[in-house]
């Protein structure tokens, strides 16, 4: 996996992208093209990277996952805001599901294990300063628990992402959502449908890719999709991995089998020095040129895309896209 990312790089750094990035500053040069169309992210605001005196709470939350004919527990982490109160039912609070990179864990968002900037200072400084709605936050794992990663190698992550939507479906939701005061009545598949409008998946590197999957295969289920920093693995029937034209084909088709292909909103972000930035941008590019269902740079966008300048494949990046994200979703 290590040589996978070094060779990534490598491929990342030998493209001329700074200089095309920074031509979307560039007066006329760029105008009309897709350049000219990515939002650019600014550096947040150093606030919003300490403590907030009015702080949520980050919560182990267990469920039993069921995955070919194997019933196990699991653990995600769950974060609450700040005055949240379990016994108020009356309160219900929309759910973001996001999901960690390949090697990381349901920590990695929340309270994660170096000096990155932890998304919680993120929440509770939204949260506190008005900017947000309050929400409740679910961080699972695609794989079987955290202390599964060294188990899975590069392959199995494609597929547990790929496959992670039935899970979030039929076991995650229905858990979660019942335990909390969230939205949910009822647990079966119609309930979660119904309640599409008050759920959001994003993810982070394969997270993202999970994010791309949940679009294609779980529409029923979100409305809202946060893809940051990874594009659309689309592979032929013999199972080799095709470009982003390809792919944006394929993310079209799916939606299009679905009652809800004109109702899904995407915010991708991504960095100019990460692995991703190139691919993610490709992405969203063949997106916008071949796939219908998505309407980018236009007045009813379903599809938004930003990259913030020098961002790299990195947490503490990742968690500033989500300050400015969230409050396009949860405005006041
Ligand atoms: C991407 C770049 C890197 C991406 C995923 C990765 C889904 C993940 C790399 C790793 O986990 O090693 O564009 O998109």
């Amino acid at each position: 996996m290590l040589k996978k990312l070094f060779l990534l790089l490598l491929v990342s750094t030998m493209l001329p992208f700074g200089k095309a990035w920074l031509g979307c500053y560039a007066q006329n040069s760029t105008a009309g093209s897709f350049e000219s169309t990515i939002q650019p992210i600014l550096p947040i605001p150093d606030e919003v990277r300490k403590p907030n005196a009015k702080q949520g709470r980050i919560e182990e939350f267990k469920y039993m996952a069921h995955k070919n004919g194997r019933t196990f527990q699991k653990h995600a982490r769950v974060y609450t805001p700040y005055g949240y109160k379990a016994e108020d039912k009356k309160t219900k609070y929309d759910v973001l599901y996001l999901m960690h990179g390949g090697g990381d864990k349901t920590t990695s968002f929340l309270t994660p294990p170096n000096d990155w900037l932890p998304l919680r200072n993120i929440l509770d400084n939204l949260i506190a300063e008005g900017k947000m709605r309050p929400i409740i936050v679910v961080c699972p794992t695609f794989y079987d628990d955290d202390e599964n990663i060294g188990a899975n190698n590069m392959g199995d992550a494609i597929a547990l992402t790929r496959d992670f939507h039935t899970e979030l479906q039929n076991d995650l939701i229905p858990t979660v959502e019942k335990q909390y005061n969230t939205y949910l009545e009822g647990t079966d598949s119609i309930a979660v449908t119904k309640t599409r409008d008050h759920r959001a998946y994003g993810g982070f590197s394969m997270g993202a890719l999970s994010t791309w999957y949940q679009l294609a295969y779980g529409v029923n289920a979100v409305k809202h999709f946060l893809p940051l920093s990874g594009d659309i693995w689309a592979y032929n029937e013999k199972g080799e991995k095709q470009d982003a034209k390809f792919a944006a084909e394929w993310m079209n088709s799916m939606l299009e089998k679905s009652p809800f292909a004109h109702d899904f909103e995407v915010y991708g972000y991504t960095g100019t020095k990460d692995v991703a930035g190139n691919p993610e941008k490709a992405t969203i590019e063949a997106l916008h040129k071949y796939a219908p269902l998505f309407r980018y740079a236009t007045p009813d966008a379903n599809l938004r895309f930003s990259m913030k300048k020098d961002g790299e494949h990195f947490y503490g990046h990742i968690n500033e896209y989500l300050y400015y994200a969230l409050p396009l979703i949860y405005k006041k």
